[in-house]
């Protein structure tokens, strides 16, 4: 279906301005070709809604930012309590940024390529001393989970499901790899902001971007939304868990509307941070590499704490 089909369905006028309809439906949800959380694929059907049609923008987080006095997570001071065993000195607001390493690293240790770096938030996205020159129209960044939350609810809009995000960014298309088809670059052309080259230490940036992108700066899939894919990672509302529920036999009992609301199975038992929930966040962004995190993809998914702010996770919106 495309966008002017989807549009003329939608059962309502658009609620805010830049957002499209997203008609729903019954698909096939998560794959069984790549990572194994993303298994296994099964049908799943969601109802109609509105989505931005790109991530929140750094202009439109600053507006809500003006008129709310809203201090981000990544701003505010850190609670001892959450870091056992740590020099409270060593406890100041900040937030993770990608810094490329000038060689070849090992790729089982991503501090080789993160740093927490005091200062980081979104109107300093690479650190203290950096700003948002250029980049008014580039995805916000640095934003927590509970960033986005308020920002959804300052706007009169919601953060989208999994399972919401994951119908959208299919773009009408049935299990296929990519938003847009089953080959990343069809005839050549660059349909996304990921990662070209060796990651985490050769950026080819032959789509033109290194980092970020201003939105919108590559084609948009079936419903008119742009940047699903790549750019940015962007959170949704569901706790994450190890896998999908198993496919159901009878037509009857296909879930509708899923979501998961309990943070029981989200915990990443035995690492940093373990006892913070964590929420999935879709689509990939600019940092995915085949060789690394192939995860440029509707599909694709990772769970996330909730209280991260990072150079490469941003959101968007819904009005269900
Ligand atoms: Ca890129
Ligand atoms: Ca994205
Ligand atoms: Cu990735």
């Amino acid at each position: 279906m495309t966008s002017t089909a989807a549009l003329a369905a939608a059962p309502s006028a658009r609620p805010f301005k830049d957002m499209v309809w997203v008609p729903g439906g019954a698909f096939l949800m998560g794959s069984n070709d790549f990572y194994p959380e993303e298994r296994p694929a099964h049908r799943a059907t969601v109802d109609g809604f509105w989505m931005d049609a790109h991530p929140v923008t750094v202009t439109e987080f600053r507006r809500f930012v003006k008129a709310t006095g809203y201090v981000t997570i990544a701003e505010r001071p850190l609670d001892p309590a959450d870091f056992p065993g740590a020099d409270p000195e060593l406890l100041v607001p900040g937030a993770l940024v990608f810094r490329k390493p000038p060689q070849r690293v090992s790729l089982d240790d991503y501090r080789q390529w993160w740093a927490y770096v005091p200062g980081a938030a979104w109107r300093h996205p690479a650190g203290p001393d950096s700003g948002l020159d250029g980049r008014d129209r580039h995805p916000v960044t640095q934003v927590a989970y509970a960033d986005a939350e308020a920002y959804a609810a300052w706007s009169g809009k919601a953060l989208p499901t999994e399972a919401e995000w994951e119908f959208a960014a299919r773009g009408g298309l049935e299990g296929k790899i990519y938003p847009w088809g089953d080959e990343l670059t069809p005839k050549g052309r660059m349909m996304a902001n990921t990662w070209q080259g060796e990651f985490p230490w050769q950026n080819l940036a032959t789509d033109g971007y290194e980092g970020t992108s201003p939105v919108g700066s590559f084609p948009a899939n079936g419903y008119g939304l742009y940047d699903m894919a790549g750019n940015v990672w962007e959170w949704t509302c569901d706790y994450f868990t190890p896998r999908h529920p198993d496919e159901v036999a009878k037509a009857c009992c296909v879930p509708q509307n899923p979501g998961v609301l309990t943070p029981d199975q989200s915990y990443a038992t035995g690492e940093p941070g373990a006892h913070i929930p964590r929420k999935v966040i879709k689509g990939g962004s600019h940092l995915c590499a085949p060789n690394y995190c192939l995860r440029y993809r509707p599909a694709a998914r990772q769970g996330e704490t909730i209280d991260t702010a990072t150079g490469h996770i941003g959101f968007r919106c819904i009005v269900r």
